[in-house]
């Protein structure tokens, strides 16, 4: 078979809870021609159904919580898989139908040809019937985004993502439950990134208000805490120990 990146060592996450219905389509619809050397890593997020049953009859990589701790969880575990047998390429996509895995060749090719360290899906380039109060709060962010961190990002709810290998090395990630967001604030204020126009598949079922307002709060603080707080941490440091060196030095000059 002639391979798009041959020899590349690509992991393909894909984070899946309660997912029966979904796993099986999704593993059967990525293309065999990415690489040769493609790792497609499913993490059964502590699931009451048949996914993990569904999802070993395939020639996949299964790894397992024991107890459902979250979507950025079961992505982490995924992260540090492939980070610790030093992937190339990492594309993250859902189980649930949403994230057609004909575009992952398209969230790839950026990072190989044009040095970019991160691609993020983007929805709003063809038509998608969102929900309005989650097109509103999507909309919110993006704005937040472009005024705070003065970066675009026209999609930043989108879980169809792809990083490098640079980037897998050179961050941690913390949040269980807030990854997408941690990871917009960890990268696209330093690293460069690229915007993959999707068709993304609607939901069956919308979201109710309460989690977006929640949604919102929580962007305040995930901002605060992984953009404001890392900044002032590091200048403190440095204050600090600038102050703690011309102490040492005025005290080594008396003696
Ligand atoms: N909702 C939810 N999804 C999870 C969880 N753990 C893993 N996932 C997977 O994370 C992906 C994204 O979840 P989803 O609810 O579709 O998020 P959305 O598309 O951003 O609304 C899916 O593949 C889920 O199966 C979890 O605890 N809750
Ligand atoms: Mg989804």
């Amino acid at each position: 078979m002639k391979y798009l990146f041959p020899s590349l060592k690509i992991g393909l996450v894909i984070p899946a809870y309660n997912e029966e219905l979904n796993i099986g389509k999704t593993i059967e619809q990525i293309p065999r021609n990415i690489s040769d050397k493609l790792d497609v890593v499913v993490i059964d997020d502590g699931s009451i159904d048949k996914t993990s049953d569904i999802a070993s009859k395939y020639n996949i990589t299964l790894l397992k919580h024991p107890k459902n701790r979250g979507n950025g969880a079961a992505t982490k575990t995924g992260l540090i898989y492939c980070r610790e047998r030093n992937f190339d390429i990492i594309v993250i996509l859902d189980a649930d139908g949403q994230h057609d895995p004909k575009y992952i060749s398209n969230f790839i090719t950026p990072i190989l040809e044009d040095s970019i360290d991160f691609t993020i899906g983007n929805r709003f380039k063809y038509y998608y019937d969102m929900e309005p109060k989650r097109k509103l709060c999507s909309k919110f962010m993006s704005a937040f985004y472009f005024i705070f961190l003065r970066r675009k990002v026209a999609d930043p709810t989108n879980g169809y993502r792809a990083l490098s290998s640079k980037l897998l090395q050179e961050l941690e990630f913390e949040s269980e439950y807030s990854l997408t967001q941690e990871m917009l604030y960890k990268i696209i204020p330093y690293y460069k990134y690229k915007e993959i126009p999707v068709k993304v598949n609607p939901r069956n079922h919308g979201q109710s208000f309460i989690k977006i307002k929640n949604y919102l709060l929580k962007i305040i603080l995930l901002f605060l805490k992984f953009y404001i707080f890392p900044k002032v941490k590091k200048i403190t440091h440095k204050i600090l120990s600038d102050e703690f060196r011309t102490r040492v030095k005025s005290y080594y000059l008396k003696t």
